[in-house]
């Protein structure tokens, strides 16, 4: 396998003006012709004419309208050209239904789709296949399809055939074709400006019931974008598809986003409240890239950060306006430390931009994309919002139509600020999250907070120098006033003191509100100081915080000294949720237990291997202790949060559902799930179904239920999806792999469907204690299914070995047989170079 380099960077040598493409559609042999005007890149020095291309079949080749005869390798072609301007044309030959990767164009259910980004526009036809060759795309599509689409505005279209023009230059990783029997869902936005713009949402037939929140999800996000960041859109439609089979969650190609069918279609009978939320963060997210990634595209693919960093940023801001701020940012911080951090702790760790690597689509990490959003906030602290909104505008007037690089996004906030970020830059260099630990001193009068910062290294970087963390501190009286607002502390070197001068009296302090920086933050404070936080700091995000990190203490007490459940946090939690102040979606976070894959990481980061089973049964030990300890308060507090009104997705239900959820689950812990089957049978929307149906499974009861589900849903692949996931699951810890093994023999698991693979190995890789039973039944599973599933599909192969990479944490027999079935994937002949660098990382 090759490394490729960031320091390597050269142009290409030429530049492209148009590309015209026209695509003769057949399932086994689809005949693409391209025309493309290009001419010699003044800013290059290398005039190697090289054109990407793989599994392409070569039916001719011309130069300004002559035969010529290229020199064609598995990677591409190169060819003798003119010194001045000429046109390329060739006509190539691939195979849409023999491709099961899902990248360049494929089939899903009869339906044409294409996936270019990152480097699946070669496998369409030759062209400098890389984010820096922007051209004009011009696109016939000839086929017996009654829709035919493509990137841009339509042109002309009649029976058998469709022309579109897409007047914005782009790099071929934004190329979209879709072609096949879809019914529309259609509105129309008017932009600021008054521009007219048709909607179209295609799916399938008999999806049509399914589209309406997704539509007005886009008419949001048009609408916020033009509110917030002043940026409008630029062309008379915006298409979006669902389809099938899907490696990631969508995609933004330029007027023709196209959708996992799972990220996009909903419906309240078939989709829960979380899945609607996530809905509505994808659509917004794929709108934004718009600009951030269309308009001002990456230079090369190590400036993916770039792009999809700043989307993320934005679609976090959207959601946070469209719901609740702090709900949102705790969920951020949940998802950050579940997928994030222990990548950024282990063998995979990266920096946010990445030095070199061997197969890009193995760096659409949460480092990228969810670091990159975190990074991106540092820099709005530091700089404050006005400068913030300033630099955006700037950024979007002098960028736009370019390939840029961090180098480029950075200039603009030093323009406008005047302040050098060079050491804020670190955070896009260096990976590994930092630590900042805490020391205060307290004289009578003044308070002194003394914060050291340590990153420890990561693959490839051993040291690392201090960079700045912005860390807001808020200081609370005795009787939870405020004694001092939030404040922006700087924190630059690898010590430094803060002092507050004339206090009243020794304040608690609160330290990291809203999470103002991806850290970890040391700080042993005393049980009594969380409690008191946890119910008086202003901060809500550090309000949560307070009850996480004592639930997270107790819970690692019960797991490795065999302490009974701390009963402030019991008792705080009980506080919290009888609190009808308090928003109901905040209070059901508040009474969540961390994931048991973090409470482990924290445990082998005090330099204690963690016991999975232990963590397990100590996390059901304390949820059974907070069920009793709220017993009396659980029956109303779930008649409470009854949403009589007809269903709705929005904040205000979702958080009462979320809530009743909550009270559901602990009841169920004492009655035996008698409430959980009158809930199942009286749901009338999925969340309320399959709440029910969990409670039911977690108490080892719900057969019936799970059956009756199969029986109502099985027409339904979403919904099917959550059925195969919910029982791995739920399965308990003795039982994951069996159950898992067990539902890869059901008629329905169509394993080539990324969707149904990660529902059952997905959700297997999540049960922790279930993955890491010590039979390493689930290991063996895993790796079964990743030999199987690697030659079909690379991408979605390679990214499920992030299961394994926390895999140095736990103890020799359990590493042994990781690396056992590791050393058994690495050795099967063929693997894919997606799955080998994996591997490689991982096993370092
Ligand atoms: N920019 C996209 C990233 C992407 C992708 C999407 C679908 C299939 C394969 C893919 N490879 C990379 C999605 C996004 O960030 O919006
Ligand atoms: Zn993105």
């Amino acid at each position: 396998p090759t490394t490729i380099y960031l320091k390597d960077y050269a142009p290409f040598g030429y530049l492209v003006d148009e590309i015209s493409l026209t695509f003769d559609l057949a399932p086994n042999a689809t005949r693409v012709h391209s025309r493309i005007a290009f001419r010699p890149n003044p800013d290059a020095t290398d005039r190697t004419f090289f054109l990407h291309g793989e599994q392409l079949s070569l039916i001719s080749a011309r130069i300004d309208d002559q035969p010529v005869e290229p020199e064609v390798t598995e990677k591409g072609l190169t060819c003798k050209v003119p010194d001045g301007p000429f046109t390329w044309e060739t006509e190539v030959e691939i195979d849409p239904s023999g491709n099961t990767a899902l990248e360049g164009l494929y089939m899903s259910n009869g339906m044409y789709c294409t996936q270019c980004e990152a480097e699946g526009f070669r496998k369409i036809t030759y062209y400098p296949d890389r984010p820096d060759v922007m051209g004009v795309f011009s696109v016939r599509i000839n086929g017996d399809l009654p829709v035919l689409l493509s990137n841009g505005n339509p042109v002309d279209s009649g029976e058998g055939f469709a022309e579109w023009h897409d007047p914005w230059p782009k790099p071929a990783y934004l190329f979209a074709l879709v072609a096949g029997d879809l019914v529309a869902h259609s509105d129309r936005f008017t932009t600021v400006s008054g521009r007219d713009v048709a909607l179209n949402l295609y799916v399938r037939p008999g999806d049509e019931g399914k589209c309406a929140f997704g539509m007005e999800a886009l008419k949001k996000s048009m609408k916020w974008d033009e509110d917030v960041y002043g940026r409008e859109y630029d062309l008379d439609v915006f298409n979006i598809v669902a389809v099938d089979d899907f490696n990631m969650g969508a995609m933004e190609n330029k007027g023709l986003n196209i959708f996992n069918s799972s990220a996009v279609l909903a419906s309240p009978e078939t989709s829960t409240d979380a899945n609607f939320e996530r809905i509505e963060a994808i659509i917004a997210h794929e709108y934004f890239h718009n600009w951030t990634g269309n308009r001002i595209t990456c230079r090369d693919w190590f400036q993916l950060c770039l792009k999809e960093g700043l989307t993320v940023f934005r679609d976090a801001q959207f959601t946070a306006d469209m719901r609740s701020a702090a709900v949102k940012r705790i969920e951020d911080v949940i998802d950050l430390r579940a997928r994030q951090f222990p990548e950024d702790n282990g063998p995979l760790a990266h920096p946010v931009r990445p030095e070199s690597f061997q197969e890009i689509n193995n760096f659409y990490t949460a480092t990228v994309y969810e670091k990159g959003a975190e990074v991106i906030g540092i820099l709005k602290r530091l700089v404050g919002d006005r400068a913030y909104a300033e630099a955006l505008d700037l950024y979007f007037a002098r960028h736009d139509g370019q390939a840029c690089t961090i180098e480029d996004w950075l200039a603009v906030f030093e323009e406008v600020t005047g302040r050098d970020l060079s050491q804020f830059k670190r955070w896009y260099s260096d990976a590994g999250t930092p630590r900042v630990s805490v020391q205060e001193d307290w004289d009578g009068s003044t308070y002194t907070l003394t914060l050291s910062q340590q990153t420890p290294p990561t693959p490839g970087q051993p040291d690392k120098p201090p960079r700045v963390i912005p860390v807001a501190v808020g200081l609370l009286g005795p009787n939870g006033d405020e004694l001092r607002p939030t404040e922006m502390l700087e924190l630059t070197e690898a010590r430094q003191s803060f002092r507050f001068d004339g206090l009243p009296s020794k304040p608690v302090p609160s330290i990291l509100r809203e999470f103002s920086a991806p850290v970890i933050l040391d700080r042993d404070s005393p049980t009594s100081e969380r409690a008191f936080l946890l119910a008086h700091d202003t901060d809500p995000f550090n309000r949560w915080e307070a009850g996480r990190s004592l639930a997270r203490d107790t819970v690692l007490a019960m797991a490795v000294d065999g302490a009974a459940p701390n009963a402030s946090y019991l008792d705080g939690i009980h506080a919290v949720l009888r609190d009808d102040t308090l928003d109901p979606a905040y209070r059901a976070l508040m009474a969540g237990l961390p994931g048991q894959s973090e409470l482990a990481g924290t445990l082998h980061e005090r330099g204690i291997t963690p016991d999975p089973m232990a963590i397990y049964q100590a996390c059901e030990d304390l949820r059974q202790a907070l069920a009793e300890t709220c017993r009396d308060m659980l029956p109303r507090l779930h008649a409470d949060t009854r949403v009589d009104a007809p269903y709705a997705p929005d904040a205000e239900q979702s958080g009462k559902r979320a809530l009743a959820g909550t009270a559901l689950a602990l009841i169920t812990r004492l009655d035996g799930g008698e409430l959980a089957a009158e809930e199942y049978a009286a749901a009338d929307n999925m969340t309320l179904q399959l709440t029910a149906l969990a409670a039911l499974l977690h108490a080892g009861k719900g057969e019936t239920q799970l059956s009756q589900f199969h029986d109502q849903w099985r027409d339904d692949r979403l919904v099917m999806d959550k059925w195969f996931g919910l029982q791995v699951s739920m399965a308990k810890p003795d039982r994951a792999a069996q159950v898992a093994q067990a539902l890869t023999q059901h008629a329905d698991f169509n394993w080539k469907n990324p969707n149904r693979f990660r529902a059952v190995m997905g959700a297997l890789a999540t049960n922790h204690a279930g993955f890491h039973h010590a039979s390493g039944a689930a290991y063996a599973l895993l790796a079964d299914w990743l030999i199987r599933l690697d030659p079909v599909n690379p991408q979605t192969t390679a990214r499920m070995f992030t299961a394994f990479q926390t895999w140095r944490r736990y103890d020799a027999d359990r590493q042994a047989l990781i690396a056992a079935q590791l050393d058994r994937i690495a050795a099967t002949p063929d693997l894919s170079p997606d799955s080998t660098e994996m591997i490689a990382r991982i096993r370092g």
